[in-house]
């Protein structure tokens, strides 16, 4: 081998790094080959451009994003399964010290920023504009940009593994350890750079939703008769656009440390790096509220539909749900008590923390009281939604005991942390999220998801859960680190690191249940032709699963909370039937490839910084200047849909 390509292959390329950086390549290299030969072979080279690329229908982009949600739910689960392997057994070399730091960032950035957050922009996508009678969002053209920000965001982090190596300075990426002179690789350069491109897409879609939901709501939708998941999106959308930008703010500052050579928080020359922590825990903690918010909304969907109860407190709840916002940007520091601000300091942080219990106290009585005395219907959202209440509160009450500022000075960064956030990340957002999918999977696309196979997949995944995590606190008191890549036997830890390990692989074995359930169904499944398979309460019910592209052919006029339960409790659903001389034309939004290209700028911009390479920088530049000036300059980005192509469409659905 010449000695520059020797040189590429193992400073870049990796190559010289084992079996585990060429069996990713040799699976990616199938993968990307498997795709386009399948798309050649059936012909759907223009379906994916003109369909989906270019696409921006607010329910396709949430369909990307819940795919783009559960690929990358499976790369961090492997990330998950690679870290608990390596755990399971006193000095083990699995992984060396080095692998096991990448693997614990990847997973944790991707679960949090390119699992967590998509999964919920995938159901805002689907649902806020149906659930408000709209026709889509109030930027659709912006929405897609979001969307592709996040989409090549997360494929500038994940390409870090097989080209140039990953970050491995925490997800939460503290300096001094992630500047230049700890962590010269590009792994950090990819940290910084993705995980800003998709911030600056997370943005605009909490800018979007707000919007939408202010103003394109069906007239007689008060405030006080949305849906409690349009008001979850409500409350998360306001922390977004305030939490965000001060994750923007710390990133481009550490990028300038480490490409321009500033010092902001560096020790040397009048820097600190505790101006990055706080600045990441004024978006950090919030961040944790905007996944979380959502969930809760799922939940009171779920519960009052299959309790067949309209939710217990409503009015409490919205409030709850802003209060929470509020209070969650006065807890921040929790996450460093033991860093040296003081007793007074830590007190206030303290008693913030400890009352976010109160409102999620809240909440959490009034999905019981919802329940109590329900005709409850045992289905998947339903399960779940139940399996969350008591993981929950077990998570929010090791939660409070964190908030302790003395007690965290035994539990901080220990196993006890690590099982908690689990508890309220896995528990609270990921069960929500599955609740939500399953909720809203037949009106996604018009047929459900078998019910025995995704039973066995709940309990193998709840199983797992208590299995993986509830020894996770006892290692916590008896000592154990977070982030130790291995330990000695004569520290007594083997047996219960053994059993969070086979509970990892029951919860592993869980999400393949999910997997199998979603291709069997994709065959087998039952078509729900009635639109409203549920016999739910919101008006995205009222509609045909899948909506038609404009969703509604008729904005509904809308009188009382819950109306279309309300009216089919009436039998007065005729109410909202179409009558041919009710359909106007529909404006509508076109389609564009342009949110595409310039998504694919940033991640030729963001590719070329992380190595320095300044041309590839300028193309991609250059690319983002093109899109936006093309963008400027042009007129009418609309088109009217014709009165016969509604009437056909309507009448094909059986509507007219
Ligand atoms: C599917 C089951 C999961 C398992 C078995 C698992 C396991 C792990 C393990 C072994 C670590 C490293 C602990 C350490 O050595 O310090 C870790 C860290 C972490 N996990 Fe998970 N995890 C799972 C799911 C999730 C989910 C769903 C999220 C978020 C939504 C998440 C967020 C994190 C975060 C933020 C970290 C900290 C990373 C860091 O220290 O920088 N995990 N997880
Ligand atoms: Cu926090």
């Amino acid at each position: 081998m010449p000695a520059w390509l020797s040189h590429f292959t193992t400073t870049y390329l990796m190559w010289n790094e084992g079996p585990m950086i060429w069996a990713s390549d040799v699976l990616i290299l199938l993968t990307s080959l498997g795709i386009v030969v399948a798309l050649t072979r059936l012909h759907r080279w223009k379906w994916l451009w003109r369909e989906w690329l270019t696409t921006v229908d607010h329910k396709k982009i949430g369909i990307m994003y819940l795919i783009a949600a559960l690929l990358m739910l499976f790369r961090g689960g492997v990330d998950a399964l690679l870290l608990r392997t390596q755990l399971a057994v006193p000095g083990n070399h699995f992984l060396s010290a080095e692998h096991y730091d990448q693997i614990f960032t990847t997973h944790g950035t991707i679960m949090i920023l390119f699992m967590a957050m998509p999964f919920i922009f995938a159901l805002f996508n689907i649902v806020v504009p149906l659930q408000i009678g709209a026709r889509d969002v109030a930027f659709p053209y912006l929405n897609a940009i979001s969307f592709w920000l996040f989409f090549f965001g997360a494929m500038l982090f994940n390409i870090s593994f097989v080209f140039g190596g990953s970050p491995d300075a925490g997800w939460v990426s503290y300096p001094p350890l992630s500047e230049l002179g700890f962590d010269f690789g590009p792994g950090e350069n990819y940290y910084l750079l993705a995980v800003q491109i998709s911030g600056i897409g997370s943005i605009a879609t909490g800018i979007n939703f707000l919007a939408t939901i202010f103003k394109m709501r069906a007239p007689g939708m008060k405030l006080m008769r949305m849906p409690l998941f349009t008001w979850s999106v409500v409350a998360a959308s306001v922390v977004i656009i305030f939490a965000f930008p001060a994750l923007a703010i710390a990133l481009a500052l550490l990028t300038l440390d480490r490409v321009v050579g500033t010092h902001f928080f560096t020790i040397l020359h009048g820097g600190d790096p505790m101006m990055f922590v706080n600045l990441f825990w004024v978006w950090g903690h919030p961040e944790v509220y905007i996944v979380i918010l959502p969930a809760f909304g799922i939940y009171s969907e779920v519960v009052a539909t299959f309790a067949r109860k309209r939710v217990f407190g409503y009015s409490s709840m919205v409030l709850s749900l802003m209060l929470i916002s509020v209070i969650s940007y006065f807890v921040w520091a929790h996450h460093f008590f033991t860093m040296g601000a003081g007793a007074g300091v830590n007190t206030f942080f303290a008693v913030a923390s400890m009352l976010v219990a109160i409102p999620t106290g809240v909440k959490v009585f009034n999905w019981l009281f919802t329940m109590f005395r329900g005709r409850i219907r045992l289905t998947l959202p339903m399960l779940w939604t139940i399996a969350f209440v008591p993981c929950f509160a077990i998570g929010g009450a090791t939660g409070v005991m964190l908030a302790a500022a003395p007690a965290d000075y035994q539990y901080h960064n220990s196993y006890f942390l690590i099982a908690h956030f689990h508890q309220v990340l896995i528990g609270g957002v990921v069960f929500g999220m599955l609740a939500g999918m399953y909720y809203w999977w037949p009106k996604m696309f018009g047929f459900m998801l078998d019910v025995r196979l995704g039973k066995i997949a709940f309990w193998l995944f709840n199983i797992g859960f208590y299995v993986c995590f509830m020894p996770q606190y006892a290692l916590g008191f008896m000592g154990m680190q977070r982030r130790m890549y291995t330990y000695p036997t004569d520290m007594g830890w083997g047996t219960l690191n053994f059993i969070s390990t086979v509970g990892a692989y029951i919860m592993g074995l869980g999400f393949l249940f999910i997997v199998i359930q979603v291709l069997y169904s994709i065959k087998h499944g039952e078509r729900d032709k009635t639109g409203d398979p549920w016999d739910a309460r919101t008006l995205e019910w009222s509609l045909p699963s899948p909506a038609p592209h404009y969703n509604f052919a008729v904005i509904p006029t809308v009188t009382e909370r819950d109306m279309w339960w309300e009216l089919k409790e009436r039998q007065e659903t005729d109410l909202l039937k179409l009558k041919p001389e009710m359909i106007k034309p529909i404006h509508m939004p076109k389609n564009s490839g342009r949110p595409f290209l310039l998504g694919l700028s940033f991640f030729v911009a963001g590719f070329g910084l992380v190595f320095g390479w300044i041309p590839i920088a300028v193309i991609g530049l250059i690319g983002i200047l093109l899109c936006l000036l093309f963008r400027a300059f042009e007129y009418g980005d609309e088109h009217t849909v014709p009165i016969d192509e509604i009437r056909e469409t309507e009448a094909a659905l059986g509507r007219l």
